[in-house]
């Protein structure tokens, strides 16, 4: 299976977080690429070769240009206004208010995020938009007749909306591509989203569309981030009803109840008659993820690729979540190995 990688994802380096009310780290670190790379070649999965520039128009498919305008400008912004930390967004359109982007960088932070978690820094806007291209090579790559392609994007993307971002998200990677898969021939494309977190932005950007289906087992809602988006009675609207499926599970659940999630998410796809499959691939499900409350084990990662390949659909994996750092990247290839392998 090819890789496509970018160095540049290096230049997403934000240095806060704001976890359970302190300022810490990010859990989305330059390391979890890197070392995902790294082992691509030590369990030999295959070549790995450097995404090609796509220019804005595949990424403007999915969102509005004000969007990827305030991405590019944020962090420049926020230093003029005179701001000395990374650019966080502290004030929402709540329920009731007015919802335009105003002309302060500090409202429009709010107007353009979901959540405060992911700070912006100097480096965001190009290590995103090289993510994007690391994922349309990985098109591009497909298209050209390729089984599989594993697209090693970062920053993630699937909680990223048209105009939203938040949990470490700017743009969509797997949108992105399945929209390209869509402009470029695929009849029907089925996402199948298995990090550890409801993929809320993908879930919104196809939700009222019946050509692609969002496919997601995730932590329930109830219980996990991103708390608002996820339940299963979100089924699609209008054209796209019936091809939005939530499987959400309660926290501590282990590979049976996980396993059983994917086989009725493999199901519907498999009635979707997709023509391409999107994996949106977090390892964030693993026991000891800080931040998931799901427990798959190692042994239990080949088989979830093994699965996968049951669909035999041309299928692009698209890096998302895991932060086990010592374990994320055993258990992500492990799934591209169970895939390859079978
Ligand atoms: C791509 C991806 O995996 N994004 C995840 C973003 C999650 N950010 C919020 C984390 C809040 C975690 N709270 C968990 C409590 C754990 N004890
Ligand atoms: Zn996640």
């Amino acid at each position: 299976m090819y890789t496509v990688f970018s160095e540049k994802h290096r230049m997403r380096d934000s240095c806060t977080e704001l976890y359970g009310g302190e300022f810490i780290p990010p859990f989305e670190c330059p390391a979890r690429a890197d070392l995902i790379r790294e082992h691509i070649d030590e369990a030999g999965l295959g070549e790995v070769v450097h995404c090609r520039q796509h220019g804005l128009k595949p990424l403007l498919r999915v969102h509005p240009a004000d969007y990827v305008r305030f991405l590019e400008e944020a962090f420049e912004e926020w230093v003029a206004a005179g701001f000395h930390g990374e650019a966080i967004a502290s004030c929402w359109p709540a329920r009731g208010m007015r919802s335009e982007p105003p002309a302060h960088i500090d409202g429009k932070l709010g107007y353009y995020a979901f959540a405060a978690e992911t700070a912006i820094d100097e480096g965001t806007y190009e290590a995103a938009r090289a993510a994007v291209d690391v994922a349309l090579t990985a098109v591009d790559f497909l298209l050209r007749g390729e089984r599989s392609v594993f697209a090693l994007c970062r920053p993630p993307g699937h909680h990223a909306a048209r105009d939203l971002y938040g949990g470490y998200c700017f743009f969509n990677n797997a949108a992105i591509a399945a929209q390209a898969l869509r402009d470029r021939g695929a009849a029907r494309v089925a996402i199948l989203d298995i990090d550890f977190h409801h993929g809320n932005g993908t879930q919104d950007i196809f939700y009222d569309r019946g050509d692609v289906l969002f496919a997601s087992i995730h932590g329930d809602p109830a219980h996990a981030f991103p708390y608002f988006s996820g339940f299963a009675e979100q089924t699609g609207t209008g054209e796209g009803e019936g091809a939005t499926r939530n499987y959400p599970l309660p926290p501590g659940s282990e590979f049976d109840a996980w396993g059983e999630a994917l086989e009725a998410a493999l199901r519907a796809i498999a009635r979707f008659r997709a023509e391409a499959l999107v994996v949106s691939l977090g390892t964030d499900t693993y026991e000891r993820d800080p931040i998931g409350f799901f427990r798959l084990r190692r042994e239990d990662f080949p088989k979830v690729g093994r699965r996968i390949a049951t669909l035999g659909l041309p299928t692009l994996f698209v890096m998302e979540g895991g932060y086990a750092i010592d374990e994320l990247a055993v258990n992500t290839v492990d799934i591209l190995g169970g895939f390859a392998e079978a």
